[in-house]
């Protein structure tokens, strides 16, 4: 598990500027900055994870970046090939969904360590939009191949990412699905891979719906409004809510945050003091939620869903402190997006379908 303090270094490095180099020897330069001035060789792993030592004769391993040099038959002279660069870019790397999407991304890559190289990057809070628009444009003047990304915003990312693809990087979009209308407006396609948010919702709203008398208030706590896969999750609990009738008294944003959830929990158990259960669009603001009702005195009255599976979360369901969240398998989120771009890179006149990927209902019940 990567704790928080590797996590921030992770964030740090990327932002580091570097000097205006041709695109190949910027990526030569900067994957050598890193490991030659910062990363401790520990950390390194982090950073890039294609840095196993290769078995292979005359292959040399530069920071995550290794390079196979062969004889060339006709002319002597030494000819390099090099693996594909996969950059991912995520959203905070304090929130544990996105700390669990990389090491499964790690992992896959540490199996195909002959095939491709990964950079894995986040940001530094659910909000820091320019810090990921930033992000892309680092990955893009490293000379990456291609860009898988859980964008914070479906609509701020839309240009940056079209910038990457006019200089022919692969693009690939996880998680969070990019605006549709900002995307046909910049006429351009890009594949999403990620779930079905509003059934993922749906299936919680409705267990939680299982264990509430009708007519039961109940609150809503939503990400940042402007992420698509927030607004569908917001949907699904509503929904769920008025199929069980239950009658939902407030709905606010509290960014995807635990902090900012349990503010404004807070403050909507002050102004609604008959809720009897919170539906929170991710873990986070679940367990946000839950230091709210504890503090409150309420910790027994109010009933509490999420979304995301987190540890955290699952430890409080065994307790009986949280209802239920829904397990939209992180861990793999990120891997189906980067078999997708190494399939476009192998043949980029491949057309990429978007790919719903798995999202299930988590409780007592069934968690492991
Ligand atoms: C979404 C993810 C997770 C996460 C949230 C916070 O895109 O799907 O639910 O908790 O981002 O950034």
């Amino acid at each position: 598990m990567i704790n928080l303090h590797t996590t921030q270094l992770i964030l740090r490095y990327p932002f580091v500027s570097v000097p205006k180099l041709n695109v190949a020897c910027l990526r030569d330069s900067i994957l050598g900055f890193f490991r030659l001035a910062f990363i401790p060789a520990g950390l390194m792993m982090s950073l890039f994870c294609g840095c196993q030592q290769s078995e292979t004769p005359a292959t040399t391993t530069v920071a995550g970046e290794s390079s196979q040099s062969t004889e060339n038959e006709s002319n002597g002279k030494l000819a390099t090939t090099k693996k594909p660069l996969v950059a991912l870019v995520m959203k905070s790397l304090a929130n544990e969904f996105f700390v669990t999407m990389a090491e499964g991304a790690k992992a896959h890559q540490e199996k195909s360590a002959d095939k491709y190289e990964l950079l894995v990057n986040g940001i530094r809070d659910e909000t820091d939009l320019s810090g990921q628009v930033s992000l892309v444009e680092q990955m893009v003047s490293l000379g990456a191949d291609a860009i898988v990304i859980a964008p914070a915003d479906s609509k701020a990312l839309v240009p940056v990412l079209k910038k990457a693809r006019e200089q022919g990087i692969i693009v690939i979009n996880i998680d969070n699905k990019l605006d549709a209308d900002v995307l046909k407006s910049e006429n351009i396609t890009i594949p999403f891979v990620g779930p079905d948010n509003r059934a993922g919702a749906r299936a919680v709203g409705e267990h939680l719906a299982s264990q509430l008398g009708a007519g039961t208030e109940v609150v809503i706590l939503e990400g940042v409004t402007t992420s698509f896969n927030g607004q569908q999750r917001k949907l699904g609990f509503e929904d769920a809510m008025s199929a069980a009738g239950m009658k939902v008294v407030d709905s606010q944003s509290a960014q995807w945050e635990m902090s900012v959830a349990d503010q404004v929990t807070a403050s909507m158990l002050t102004s609604h003091s008959n809720v009897g259960a919170i539906l929170a669009c991710n873990d986070s603001m679940a367990l946000g939620a839950l230091a709210a009702t504890r503090a409150a005195g309420l910790g027994d009255k109010v009933r509490i869903v999420g979304f995301d599976n987190i540890q955290a979360v699952q430890q409080a369901i065994r307790d009986g402190q949280i209802l239920a969240t829904a397990d939209q398998h992180g861990d793999q989120l990120a891997v189906y997006g980067i078999e997708y771009a190494l399939k476009a890179i192998a043949d980029p006149s491949t057309s990429l379908e978007d790919k719903q990927t798995p999202v299930d209902l988590v409780t007592a019940g069934n968690l492991k």
